[in-house]
């Protein structure tokens, strides 16, 4: 486990168009996590087909693609300690009407096919998710001041 660990969240559209985005990046700002890289694009559905290409089998997969790409997302790389798994913990569940009171999943939204962020379920998935949607020069290298604070 390394204070470097990073994960890969993403506001999906539904995030984005509800104005949440703001309380999304709060969470992992209010939990210590540092972020390191974060930008909007509107996603092609070729890009889309290639970060969930897992479950490209599954029935609802051409539905997915087709709400993942019908507005701009915010992708972003969050930095720290065991980031991947407690990251996955503050998202809740995926299907929102399991995930629990107290995650972002669990406060914000109602359906599965509408759950408005996404977090890398493992460390080898978060560095490849990070690699098809950021670039090197994207993830940005810098010490918070109270970064002590955070690990002792
Ligand atoms: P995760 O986002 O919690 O990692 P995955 O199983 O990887 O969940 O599924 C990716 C995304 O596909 C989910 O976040 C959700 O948007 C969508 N999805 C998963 N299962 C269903 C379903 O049964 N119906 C519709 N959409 C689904
Ligand atoms: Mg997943």
């Amino acid at each position: 486990m390394s204070n470097r660990e990073r994960t890969f969240i993403m506001v999906k559209p539904d995030g984005v168009q509800r104005g949440i985005v703001g309380k999304i990046i709060k969470r992992f700002e209010q939990k210590g996590f540092k972020l390191v890289a974060l930008k909007m694009l509107w996603p092609s559905e070729q890009l889309l087909q290639q970060h969930y290409s897992d479950l490209s089998a599954r029935p609802f997969f051409p539905g997915l693609v087709k709400y993942m790409s019908s507005g701009p997302v915010v992708p972003m790389v969050w930095e720290g300690l065991d980031v991947v798994r407690t990251g996955r913990v503050m998202l809740g569940a995926t299907n929102p009407a399991e995930s629990a009171p107290g995650t972002i999943r669990g406060d914000l939204c109602i359906q599965v096919g509408r759950n408005i962020l996404h977090g890398s379920d493992a460390v080898e998935s978060a560095n490849k998710e990070i690699a098809l949607w950021f670039t090197d020069a994207e993830l940005v290298s810098w010490t918070p001041a109270n970064e002590g604070w955070v690990y002792e």
